[in-house]
């Protein structure tokens, strides 16, 4: 025996070197049972499925983190150029199934669960939801890093450890009721902390000029409140591929000279008191989806992760190359998600020339070949504007970097437009008028090498609308690159049955070739490839009715046309329309208007901003609605209207597979592109929808006769608005007539006088900015269409079918080989295993 004491000279090697893990179900069920008896310390008298969950998770984690480090160490040696995707929101949803099924393990650990006798779906629906984002922007953030883990780029996420998630949305009396959204409340097995990549972040304070030790003037930022930002590192793991890439999320903690001060004043309950401050900072997710509201604790929020990150990565680069950042910008670059992160571009001026002694020139090349910029919609709302005042006090040496960036813009401006003073205020980065406000697009714009929307018509109307004198300055600085959505999870993981049915029939390639599906076209006269493909539809509506059987208390007949809208609750993406539509349906019935009849059941989900009065009145609206018609017995089984509740992810993912019929229904040039219309496509659903976003491209693959379109265009909308007369359209339609007198006279609303009224008059207002009433008749006449089809069930599949196998190009795959091709230019690494 050696001595206790006895040290080794590398420790550190002999304790690395660990024996590959076991796949086979008996080496995980091993691992299951040793994780619930000793980690957790469980027996059979714990009756919680969640210990279960966990000692799963953490099984198939080691076999994440074996090839997580491999990865880390093969893009080490490579020192390869890097990307960094920041983003204020990624919204993971749940971690376990999707792991499983990139590790290629999915049939061993359902063998080790059986074999347990354990209930393997029950475990993975105990999972929360990881929802660290609002919508659309958050989960296209999270799609985008399961597929840079697929294509081997070496991409990490940057984003925040809220400790409160997007809130839950309870439904109590028709109405949104928010529940904070505790959900690290059980430990979350899928983080590692990292206390070794901490960083530091100032607020407050001011700045000074003194010579440093070699004589050069330098800003010092000082006597600032400092806080830690500490890592949490969360596996992004490709599909089959050995690669498991990094979401790097920071924690705010407090410095611990932050109690010491306090401390030292004399009050020390308050010190510790006062942690709170710091660690607030990523407390809580702000839940709006399309309104800025100028919180400095947002501005925070929004310093930290810019500030953190791009420490970590100068720390990663002086780790290895010094002080000289000459190839810095080769070997690395950011995309920002849309502004929230903007702040990036002052803060690494910051940091290269107050840290480390760059001159402007140096830093300003650098910077500006390294950020590139991606917005994400075009409401005027959702501009993010910070007040000069708030940043002086919080960002000192920030707003100074920020004025002179603009300074230098300007003079850039007014040489090319020589005495364009409009031009030049329209331009600065300062909007002047009352309180001055710093406008974070154009400093995203002016600091980085890349602005692009993500559709077609949207990065089209950027460049010719919102950032036209920029297009005009810099034309070349503008692309496109249309979203997608990741197929491992919203096809090949959420639909496992219709996933199985296309590999049977065309292989397996189209997992990571998306392109692939376009073979199933080959058999849609295949008689018996459609109605397997129907059994298929039909059997995830029957799931998706049980999933909710006992939550909603209603019967609902799997042959009804499963008709879904879920989203956001946003005034542009006109759930009222979808209502208005079922209230006319609902009086076809009552007046016996119901020959060749096609039963219908409409689901609505989404989330209303907390402050966000209309949204939350059009879910009461929905709710009401719903509660008339699906309790009049006349109505029956043709026509249900289902409000679904606390619509996330996971959702999504029993939701989409289960759709008929998908409802996209933006006003024309409001929805920047929208991505669950593509997850519905993939899964076969039809879309009716206008000429917005990526709709519009989702036509362009299917052809005119395999969706539904309706509603005016971008340009017939925008002409429309000075000469809008609902009121007129509302006379000259009868039908509509109806609809809008059943709102009016409380036929909805009976005991809850006057709670409508709002809703009825945006809608008959000339200055409705979403113009509902005018797309009505047009709306209608569509959904008569798609009863037609529907009603030819052959004609129906074969529409599914083509839906499903034109797919291919929403593929986030296609995205980021695009963003990768023309804007990070990575090479992809191989992970040998
Ligand atoms: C500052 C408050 C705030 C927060 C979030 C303003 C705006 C946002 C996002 C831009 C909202 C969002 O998620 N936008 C959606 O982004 C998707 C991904 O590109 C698009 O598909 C949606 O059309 C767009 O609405």
């Amino acid at each position: 025996m050696p001595h206790r004491r006895f040290k080794k000279s590398h420790p550190i090697e002999s304790i690395s070197n660990l024996p590959e893990l076991g796949m086979k179900p008996k080496e995980i069920e091993g691992d299951i049972k040793s994780y619930y008896g000793h980690r957790l310390g469980r027996d059979e008298n714990c009756k919680s499925v969640h210990y279960v969950y966990e000692a799963l998770s953490l099984a198939v984690s080691d076999r994440l983190t074996e090839r997580w480090k491999k990865t880390y160490n093969a893009y080490r040696k490579e020192d390869c150029k890097r990307a960094y995707y920041l983003s204020m929101e990624f919204l993971m949803g749940r971690t376990l199934s999707n792991a499983m099924l990139n590790l290629g393990i999915d049939d061993a650990v359902s063998q080790a669960c059986y074999d347990l006798g354990l209930d393997l779906e029950e475990l993975i629906d105990s999972e929360p939801d990881a929802g660290l984002g609002n919508g659309g922007l958050g989960r296209l953030a999270a799609c985008f890093i399961d597929s840079c883990a697929t294509l081997q780029l070496p991409v990490t996420g940057y984003g925040l450890r809220y400790e409160y998630g997007m809130f839950s949305q309870l439904i109590v009396n028709g109405e949104q009721v928010e529940e904070p959204d505790h959900w690290l409340r059980n430990g979350n097995v899928w983080e590692v902390q990292r206390l070794e990549y901490t960083q530091r972040i100032k607020f407050g304070g001011h700045t000074e000029t003194h010579l440093d030790e070699k004589g050069n003037s330098r800003v010092y930022w000082v006597d600032s409140h400092d806080v830690l930002a500490v890592p949490f590192d969360v596996p992004v793991p490709g599909y089959q591929n050995g690669t498991v890439n990094t979401l790097r999320l920071w924690k705010a903690t407090a410095t611990d000279e932050f109690d010491l001060q306090e401390f030292n004043a004399g009050d020390y309950a308050e010190s510790v008191a006062a942690k709170n401050g710091a660690e607030n900072i990523t407390m809580v997710l702000y839940p709006n989806d399309a309104n800025e509201n100028g919180k400095e604790l947002r501005l925070r929020q929004q310093y930290l992760l810019a500030s953190a990150s791009l420490q970590d990565v100068l720390a990663l680069w002086i780790g290895r190359h010094g002080n000289d950042f000459t190839d810095f910008a080769e070997k690395n670059c950011f995309q920002l998600n849309d502004t929230h992160p903007s702040i990036a571009v002052a803060e690494l001026m910051r940091l290269l020339i107050d840290i480390h002694g760059l001159k402007w020139d140096a830093a300003w090349a650098i910077t500006k070949s390294t950020m590139a910029y991606t917005n994400h919609t075009l409401l005027p709302e959702a501009l993010e504007r910070w007040s000069v005042n708030l940043f002086k006090q919080l960002l000192p040496r920030l707003i100074e970097i920020i004025f002179e960036i603009n300074a230098r813009f300007l003079s850039e401006v007014s040489a090319r437009w020589p005495g364009d003073l409009s031009r030049i205020a329209r331009m600065s980065l300062i909007e002047e008028g009352g309180q001055q406000h710093v406008r974070m697009a154009y400093l995203a714009i002016v600091g980085s090498y890349s602005v692009n929307g993500v559709a077609e018509l949207h990065s089209k109307l950027l460049q010719q609308g919102l950032f036209h004198d920029f297009y005009e300055l810099w034309p070349e600085k503008f692309n496109n690159k249309t979203n997608g959505v990741t197929p491992r999870r919203w096809l090949a993981a959420c639909n496992p049955e219709l996933a199985e049915l296309i590999t049977e029939t065309i292989g397996d390639g189209w997992l990571t070739d998306l392109s692939l599906l376009k073979k199933l076209e080959l058999h849609i006269d295949d008689k018996v490839f459609c109605d397997r493909w129907y059994a298929v539809q039909q059997a995830a509506k029957q799931r998706l009715i049980d999933y909710k059987k006992q939550e909603l208390d209603i019967d609902v007949s799997v042959n009804a046309l499963f008709d879904v809208q879920v989203k956001r609750i946003h005034e542009y993406k006109r759930q009222l329309l979808n209502v208005l539509h079922v209230i006319h349906l609902y009086d076809r019935i009552k007046r016996g208007d119901t020959a060749n009849w096609t039963d219908r059941c409409v689901l609505i989900g989404g989330k209303a901003a907390p402050g966000y009065y209309m949204a939350k009145k059009i879910i009461k609206l929905i709710n009401n609605v719903a509660n008339v018609i699906n309790h009049d017995p006349e109505v029956g089984d043709k026509l249900k209207l289902i409000f679904l509740p606390n619509y996330r992810v996971s959702a999504m993912e029993k939701i989409c597979p289960g759709a008929d019929l998908s409802e996209q229904i933006s006003t024309a040039g409001k929805e920047a592109s929208g991505t669950g219309n593509m997850k519905f496509m993939m899964n076969g659903a039809l879309t009716i929808g206008t000429l917005d976003g990526a709709n519009i491209e989702i036509r362009e693959e299917v052809g005119d006769e395999n969706f539904f379109l309706f509603g005016l265009t971008e340009t017939e909308v925008e002409s429309l608005r000075n000469n809008y007369d609902p009121v007129a359209i509302i006379k000259q339609d009868e039908d509509l007539q109806r609809v809008m007198n059943l709102l009016e006279c409380g036929h909805f609303n009976q005991f809850e006088h006057n709670i409508f009224d709002g809703i009825v008059n945006s809608l008959k207002s000339p200055h409705d900015p979403w113009i509902t009433i005018a797309d009505f008749r047009s709306f209608v006449d569509a959904q008569k269409q798609v009863e037609l089809a529907y009603q030819d069930k052959e004609r129906w599949i074969k529409m599914s079918i083509i839906n499903c196998a034109n797919s291919g190009k929403f593929s986030t795959d296609r995205t980021i080989s695009e963003y990768n091709n023309e804007l990070w230019k990575l090479t992809p690494v191989k992970v040998n295993n």
